[in-house]
């Protein structure tokens, strides 16, 4: 697989403006969610993971109850990627 390569900082900027409730903290992309509960947490993350392991990139979460923190960067990369954006919309299509 070809390395994904970093979204430099101006084009970052354009990117989150398309991804709502998403912020760039430490240098990753940074959203919290809540749920209902613990089980619609739980499944959310469930589903996600599914969607990880076939991308082979994985989030940097926890959980804790109803909510979900997460951090999305690309640790080959050193950086944000494609793949955090991928990702990241990906939890946006299955969030609450
Ligand atoms: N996930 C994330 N977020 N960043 C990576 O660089 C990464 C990953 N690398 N999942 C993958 C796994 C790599 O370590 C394996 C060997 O393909």
């Amino acid at each position: 697989m070809t390395r994904p390569s970093l979204v430099g900082r101006e084009s970052l900027e354009a990117r989150l403006a398309d991804l709502p409730d998403w912020t760039l903290e430490d240098d990753k992309l940074h959203r919290k969610f809540v749920f209902a509960d613990f089980v619609e947490a739980f499944g959310f993350m469930t589903q996600i993971a599914i969607i990880a392991e076939k991308m082979d990139h994985h989030p940097e979460w926890s959980n804790v109850y109803n909510r979900v923190e997460v951090s999305l960067t690309t640790h080959d990369a050193g950086g944000v990627t494609e793949l955090d954006f991928e990702l990241a919309a990906q939890m946006n299509r299955l969030a609450p």
